[in-house]
């Protein structure tokens, strides 16, 4: 379709004023076709971008590499543009509006030259659902259009429900790398250095421009960008919730159903605790969402969620048949492979994938040919994969997807959990004793920073609110405010109950002492029982812990070591506590609701009786 065909006259002018500032050698509007599809990857091959893999393993799936200084967001480079650098709050990078559109205008000037613009219509949610959101992306990346029919629905189906003055949020996106005449990509990643890289949101006019950088969540709009950056915005103004949150369906033995959400950093086991294979006997977890959960109330009080997104860009390092079959069979087809490892035979490589690399050499995520590894581990720093290497998988592979994943109603929520990598302190479950507690757990998470963003500090404890640091568009005390008036306008007893989990207990040897993943179900059961009114707990300072009988261990942990990660280790939580005060709180200023303080003196006074 080209712009001229354009019913939405907004739209239209929108597009063609884009055209006449990025200067494209032609214009597309997307259609959303799996022949569009198959296009786009025909022409990232084409241009020596993507390699196809071998049909008999995987088949219709392609392998990228991307520029070493292109493999994960850069939150140092992501800005919240609102008009006031007060409503930014201290947590998020701030630039005047209109000084940083006059920047970005001239980055944008002539960005397209030697490329296709595409215009990508784009649904988060189901298309027509009442909570669903609309955006238009444009992006000169054949890559970010392939990417984007998997993680969103993509088409003529949306323009159809815009018609001609539905609202949208506007995406720009270039990879700011035009080609002269002649020139081609031919096998070298295209963006531009990362002080010119640009995710810019500005929340007043709902609107977001990317420049600069053609990976993952710094590309593909409709994810970090719209689906919590800008969602948070609305949600605020609206009264739902747009969380960094999966979202899980688990059964009991009884065939009672209830829905999980839960909210970690990126890189912190999301996709693997949403595809979740029980060890515990009769219990069943299938997957609605694994990174994003959109929440609205409904007519029965209740909290239903919706998973904006189509597809998974899940972390592929450390995944495998063991750590999470579900995943390794989502993408198994169809899929998008980023900066993993190639090996002889066509297939994609990562560490901890379960087996060594077969042949004799393999092809590292930089593009060097190496010995093939007999292990599947690798020295710190010469990984073969990127530490942070995705696959992208349409969510409809996934055999264990919910049947009810797309339903424009969502699910009836039950429990938030709220988790980090934390070596020590924090227990392995810890329920909150009321919605205000449960948010003041939320607003003090922390974790160990992953390769999911490009840092200096990965492995150092950050606090990472609501595992929404990187991803809320407003005022962090305003967002903790917006979650206390929730509560308090709703009836508590309808409301989820609040959880914090922690899979990630070292020992003194620096070895985990919970062995995670389908284990995991055992707290999950537990989780289940006390939204039941049942499952054996004790209150303490800070929370409601289990009892000692109440989650049986699995093999190879001791009673003593059950013990240790269900202890309230006081020390370690006046630490906490005290870190909380000094260092965290302060950050928001008088924008930290007082309620919050109340619980921090009442925890305090307690751990101190
Ligand atoms: O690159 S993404 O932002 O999409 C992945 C993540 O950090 O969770
Ligand atoms: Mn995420």
């Amino acid at each position: 379709m080209n712009v001229q065909e354009l019913k939405h006259p907004g739209l239209k002018q929108w597009v063609e004023e884009a055209v006449a500032l990025m200067s494209p050698d032609s214009v597309e509007v997307c259609d959303g076709s799996k022949a569009e599809y198959d296009r786009m990857i025909q022409i990232t091959i084409d241009a020596g971008l993507a390699t196809p893999l071998n049909p008999e393993k995987l088949p219709g799936s392609v392998l990228f590499r991307s520029d070493p200084s292109d493999v994960a967001r850069v939150e140092n480079r992501t800005y919240i543009a609102s008009k006031n650098q007060e409503d930014a709050g201290p947590t998020n990078n701030w630039i005047d509006p209109a000084e940083l559109k006059k920047t970005m205008t001239e980055l944008y000037h002539g960005s397209m030259k030697g490329r296709t613009m595409y215009v990508i219509p784009f649904s988060m949610g189901p298309v027509g659902s009442e909570i669903a959101k609309i955006g238009v992306q444009i992006t000169d990346s054949p890559y970010v259009v392939a990417n984007m029919h998997i993680m969103t629905r993509v088409g003529t189906k949306v323009l159809e429900v815009l018609g001609t003055q539905g609202a949208y949020v506007p995406c720009f996106h270039s990879v700011g790398k035009p080609l002269g005449p002649g020139e081609k990509d031919n096998g070298t990643w295209p963006c531009a250095p990362l002080d010119k890289k640009y995710i810019s949101h500005f929340p007043e006019t709902r609107e977001i421009w990317s420049y600069g950088s053609g990976y993952g969540g710094n590309a593909l709009l409709g994810k970090k960008c719209l689906a919590l950056r800008i969602a948070t915005v609305l949600a605020r103004d609206e009264g739902w919730l747009a969380e960094h949150m999966l979202i899980l369906k688990i059964t009991n033995p009884e065939g009672v159903v209830k829905y999980i959400t839960g909210a970690f950093p990126s890189a912190c086991g999301k996709t693997n605790l949403a595809m979740l294979i029980p060890t515990v006997p009769g219990w069943k977890v299938e997957t609605v969402g694994d990174d994003i959960a959109w929440m609205k109330f409904g007519k029965d009080g209740r909290l239903y969620a919706i998973n904006p997104e189509a597809g998974f860009f899940g972390v592929a390092p450390g995944t495998n048949n063991e750590s999470n079959r579900n995943a390794m069979e989502s993408c198994k087809k169809n899929s998008i492979f980023t900066n993993c490892g190639l090996t002889e035979d066509g297939d994609v490589w990562w560490e901890l994938i379960g087996h060594g690399a077969p042949g004799k050499e393999i092809v590292d995520w930089k593009g060097n040919k190496r010995p093939a590894p007999k292990t599947d581990k690798s020295p710190k720093g010469e990984e073969i994969a990127h530490p942070n290497a995705r696959f992208t998988a349409p969510a409809k592979q996934c055999p264990c997807i919910a049947k009810e994943w797309e339903d424009p109603a969502g699910v009836p929520i039950s429990a938030f959990l709220f988790g980090g990598r934390r070596p020590k302190t924090i227990p392995l479950v810890n329920q909150a004793k009321s919605w205000i507690h449960g948010v003041f757990m939320g607003s003090i998470v922390g974790s160990e920073v992953t390769a999911a963003v490009i840092s200096d500090q990965v492995g150092q404890v950050r606090r990472d609110p609501f595992a929404m640091l990187p991803f809320c568009g407003y005022h962090m005390g305003d967002y903790f405010k917006h979650w206390i008036t929730l509560g308090q306008s709703h009836d508590e007893s309808k409301l989820p109950k609040i959880f914090f989990v922690n899979w990630f207990r070292k020992n003194d040897e620096g070895g985990f002492i919970w062995p995670g993943y389908g284990e995991n179900s055992r707290v999950l059961a537990w989780i289940f029982e006390r939204c039941s009114g049942k499952g054996k707990a004790v209150e303490t300072p800070i929370g409601f812990l289990p009892t000692l009988d109440a989650i049986a261990p699995p093999q190879g942990v001791s009673e003593a070591a059950m013990q240790e990660i269900l202890n309230v280790d006081i020390p370690g939580w006046k630490a906490e506590l005290a870190d909380v005060r000094q260092n965290h709180y302060p950050k928001f200023g008088d924008k930290l609701p007082k309620e919050l303080y109340v619980e921090l003196n009442a925890i305090e006074k307690q751990l101190n009786a």
